[in-house]
């Protein structure tokens, strides 16, 4: 046996920790071992959260895609890059190279992204490259553009353990940037002065460490940071040298500050928050030097969400509190390689490494550098406007590279029919079925976690490997290598004939450097020679990486010097505005998106691990208790959710955690999971005018409660095609598969035999039982002793089989007759009933916990000594604290 380790990165979240991947091979087969956290890696010095460590169970064959096909048939690399190349040489000669685009990803390496952007900005001749960064980070790069005359992250996560003072703004960090929510926990633990703000509409979990949580009205946020400027004026905690010296626009910004939130009382009233909770965010605001505002998608995802941005960092320019130890205005970035993209110039309005279309000299610079026989010379189409284009018959070729435009962009309906007008939908994914391979003409395998081998730059611009130690599954390539292959075919061989993508990184890092005269903060020249062994070896480094910073650079602005044409950082007047979409009375409700702990997006990779389906197993709406009242409507019941452009049918989750009048949506369930759940559905394409980035956080939307379902949960040995269903979502499992379902109406044991065991693959013996009290129906299927299918009916939504039933599926296990008895029962009686599983690390769940409070633990630190919950990654320590107070509680009363 013997045992190959690579340090690697993950490939969730824009923390971007190291991992050890283990592969362990004897003479006829490999096993991945569990990964590990990497100890020296300094986004996570050895932590991992529960997706991070669930990893190995993700590199699954189950449905990767493993040969290129063409019009649904299998096909051979060089068909099918040949059909690509002609179609692109076909309609940009026609059309010209705008009728072609790319729609990219924060999730490809920057070696991918580096040659697409060159391919279609140099050697095509059009900027129609986007990404779904334009649905993340398009209004965070704007905003400090705007301000420092670059896109630049000032802080690192040091400054978040080391501030006295930490702004979350618009970011459930706790579930989405988990490892970095534990750090700033441990932080806190360690100085206990440190104070934590966080502003979300919602009680989200990272609220279980804050010191004062502002429940804002949705979309109000620029008020909140216009009323500090002013106050902070007023109140004389302004850095007036910082200001003179290295800023421009401060008095316009202060004037227009004090025009839109001119007093206490105005401010509050439009942020939906009390005086008292504003003026104590202000008291400590202008008390505390060491501060860091930590923004993310609760700011981003708006129509204004530029000037949310910029009026964050007015405040933080105001107060000279930025390239210091624990203070800046942070936009921490949610994909793996958001960043990277950023510096390769990967998005339509970017021209390459920190270079735009308008920088003076940078056409003529790129166009050099790349030898390129020719330039893009203007911004191409955002995200949103692609899609609108395609539709318009404008773009004819669309390659989709590592995302889910079916599931992720707003409105759906219309991106679908602009897949079906466009003449040739190209689709690079690594998995077979998914919501938008469905409408590709052409898909390629791509090789994925695991196999890929390139670069991604995390939060904090640090530079990580990922490395490969699997061989590509079946035919899959690299992205680079197949956008390399269709670059050959199209005529430039020589620019495209990269041998690894160390080459590929090396001219990265020259174009960074080139004519770069410290004008450019993106600058990685120190790379530029950059062989494959020391490529192959290189440690996490924090960029700009040059020959006066070989060790790179933690902080920036440290020399309080800008990229602005004369240096100076600039204050933007802002004026707060509220989401485009105000609610009316035909859609009352303001509908806000977001994600859970432990799926990952569309669930393409998450979703093929059952320990990460138990925390949240169905897609759920978010209820306030009184509106729930007003609509007719139960904890778990069936509830359409619906806006003008969409619907869905969602699982009712009544909690006061959303505001009355708000609902949440978490974003992940698509087609392949549940029949009608896809949240992006109902958002309308209303965009910041500034950074095109969609509002995907407020919608209007309307409620319908489900009337007279009859709710189902089921297992089966197969497949099951459960088209008669109002309602099925998927749930992974270990062995079979599971579903939660809902018909319109009663169903009658004799309806469901027959349609069940007409759809088995052998004639079932049926086990059977009904309670005439509560109208629950219990069924298992069986063949040859063998467990075939079990269906749990009941008029009350929380029917539920159990985890012990799904692993008497296996087909190598006869029943006992004990076990035949426990089929209508659950599980026997020596068998625990966890209940919901809260802990996925060790696998607590609720029914233990509370049980272990009964018998004492009346903490979660109790909980974890005892049950080990909570011990691990720590992601789920909020619920144990939130079951702590719910179960003292009602012991109380
Ligand atoms: N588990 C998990 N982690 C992830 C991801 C994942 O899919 N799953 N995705 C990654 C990616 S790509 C990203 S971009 C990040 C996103 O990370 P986050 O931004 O932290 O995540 P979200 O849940 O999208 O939204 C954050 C919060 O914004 C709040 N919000 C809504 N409207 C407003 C508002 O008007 N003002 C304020 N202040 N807040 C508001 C929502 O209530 C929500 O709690 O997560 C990354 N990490
Ligand atoms: N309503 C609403 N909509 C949102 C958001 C929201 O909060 N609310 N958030 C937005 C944000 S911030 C983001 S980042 C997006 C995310 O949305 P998407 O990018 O659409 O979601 P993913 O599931 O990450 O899609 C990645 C795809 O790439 C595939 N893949 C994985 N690895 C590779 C690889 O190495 N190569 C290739 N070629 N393919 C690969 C996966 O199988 C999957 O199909 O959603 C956005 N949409
Ligand atoms: S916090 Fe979790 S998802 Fe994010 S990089 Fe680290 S292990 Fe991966
Ligand atoms: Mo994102």
């Amino acid at each position: 046996m013997s045992v190959t380790t690579v340090q690697t990165t993950c490939p969730y979240c824009g923390v971007g920790c190291g991992v050890n991947l283990s592969c362990s091979s004897n003479a006829t087969n490999s096993t991945i071992t569990p990964v590990t956290g990497d100890q020296q890696h300094p986004a996570n010095f050895g932590r991992l959260c529960v997706k991070g460590s669930s990893l190995a169970q993700t590199i699954t064959s189950d449905d990767r895609l493993i040969v290129p096909s063409v019009y649904g048939e299998a096909s051979t690399w060089d068909n099918a890059t040949d059909i690509i190349s002609q179609k692109i040489q076909e309609v940009t000669t026609k059309y010209g190279p705008d009728a072609f685009a790319f729609y990219l990803s924060g999730q490809i390496l920057t070696e991918d992204y580096y040659v697409a952007n060159k391919l279609a900005k140099g050697y095509i001749g059009t900027a129609n490259v986007d990404t779904n960064s334009r649905l993340c980070m398009a209004s965070a790069v704007v905003g400090y553009k705007r301000a420092f005359g670059s896109d630049t992250v000032p802080c690192n996560y040091e400054d978040l353990e080391c501030c006295d003072l930490l702004i979350m703004v618009g970011s459930n960090a706790a579930w989405t940037h988990p490892v970095l929510y534990q750090r700033i926990v441990a932080a806190k633990a360690q100085r206990p002065h440190m104070k934590v703000v966080v502003i979300d509409p919602r009680r989200t979990a990272t609220c279980d460490i804050a010191d004062l949580h502002l429940a804002i009205t949705p979309g109000s946020d620029a008020a909140i940071f216009s009323y500090l400027l002013q106050a902070t004026g007023k109140k004389g905690f302004l850095d007036q040298d910082f200001i003179a010296s290295h800023t421009d626009g401060f008095d316009s910004a202060l004037a227009q500050a004090k025009a839109s939130t001119p007093d206490l009382s105005s401010a509050a009233k439009f942020c939906g928050v009390t005086e008292d909770d504003l003026a104590l965010l202000c008291d400590w605001w202008c008390d505390t030097d060491k501060s860091v505002t930590f923004y993310s998608q609760g700011v981003n995802q708006s129509s204004s969400g530029v000037d949310k941005c910029n009026a964050i960092i007015n405040c933080h320019l105001a107060t000279g509190r930025l390239g210091k130890p624990g203070t800046g205005p942070f936009s921490i970035t949610g994909q793996p390689n958001a960043m990277g993209g950023r510096e390769v110039g990967g998005l339509a309005n970017q021209l390459a490494a920190h270079m735009d279309f308008a920088t003076l000299g940078a056409q003529d610079l790129v166009q050099r550098f790349w030898q390129a026989p020719n330039m893009a010379t203007e911004n191409g189409l955002k995200a949103v406007d692609m899609f609108q284009a395609m539709e318009e018959g404008k773009i004819k070729v669309i390659w989709i590279m590592s995302t889910n435009p079916m599931v992720s962009l707003p409105n759906t309906s219309q991106v679908k029919r602009a897949l079906e007008k466009c003449e040739l939908v190209i689709v690079s994914d690594i998995k077979a079925h998914t919501d938008t391979t469905k409408y590709a003409d052409i898909l390629l395998p791509a090789t994925g976690w695991s196999e890929k081998d390139g670069t991604v730059t995390n939060s904090e611009r640090r530079i990580s490997r990922q490395r490969g130690l699997l061989s590509p599954l079946g035919e899959a390539k690299h992205d680079w290598q197949a956008i390399c292959e269709v670059a050959k075919k199209l005529g430039h061989h020589d620019a495209f004939d990269y041998s690894g993508p160390h080459q590929i990184f090396a001219e990265h890092a020259a174009l960074s450097a080139f004519e770069n005269n410290g004008q450019r903060d993106f600058n990685i020249g120190a790379f530029q020679d950059i062989t494959k062994t020391e490529y192959d070896a290189l440690l996490p480094i924090q960029w700009p990486v040059t020959q006066s910073s070989p060790e790179g650079t933690a902080r920036m602005f440290v020399d309080k010097h800008f990229f602005t044409p004369n240096g100076r950082a600039k204050f933007i007047p802002i004026e707060p505005k509220l989401p485009v979409a105000n609610t009316t009375d035909q859609y009352p409700f303001t509908l806000n998106t977001g994600r859970v702990r432990d799926q990952w997006h569309t669930m393409t990779r998450t979703g093929d691990a059952a320990s990460l389906s138990q925390h949240i197993a169905q897609p759920y709406v978010e209820i306030h208790p009184d509106d729930a009242k007003k609509h007719d409507i139960c904890d778990k019941t069936l509830v359409k959710v619906y806006s003008a452009k969409g619907q869905t049918l969602l699982k009712a989750k009544v909690t006061e955690a959303t505001a009355p009048g708000s609902l949440f949506v978490p974003i992940h369930w698509t087609q392949q999971f549940a029949n009608a759940s896809i949240v992006s559905a109902l958002i309308p394409p209303v965009v910041d005018a500034l950074s095109g980035q969609p509002e995907s956080k407020h919608a209007r939307a309307a409620l319908e409660p489900i009337k007279n379902a009859t709710y189902g949960s089921l297992i089966s040995d197969t497949q099951l095609q459960l088209d008669d269903c109002l309602y099925w979502c998927k749930v992974t499992s270990d062995y079979g598969h599971r579903y939660e379902v809902a018909w319109p109406e009663t169903v009658s044991i004799e309806s469901l035999k027959q349609t069940f065991g007409a759809r088995s693959s052998a004639p079932l013996q049926w086990l059977e039982y009904t309670n005439p009290f509560n109208s629950q129906i219990r069924l298992a299927g069986i063949h040859d002793n063998q467990l075939k299918i079990v269906i749990y009916l009941s008029e009350a939504p929380d029917v539920s089989t159990t985890d012990w039933l799904v692993s008497k599926l296996s087909p190598t296990q006869s029943l006992s007759d004990s076990e035949r008895m426990a089929l209508l029962v659950g599980q026997p009686v020596d068998v625990e009933d966890k209940g919901e599983i809260v802990c996925s690390c060790y696998q607590v769940g609720t029914k233990q916990i509370s049980q272990a409070i009964k018998e004492g633990a009346k903490t979660a630190e109790a909980l974890g000594a005892k049950l080990k919950c909570g011990t691990n990654c720590g992601s789920c320590l909020p619920e144990l604290k939130a079951i702590v107070s719910s179960n003292l509680e009602e012991a109380k009363s």
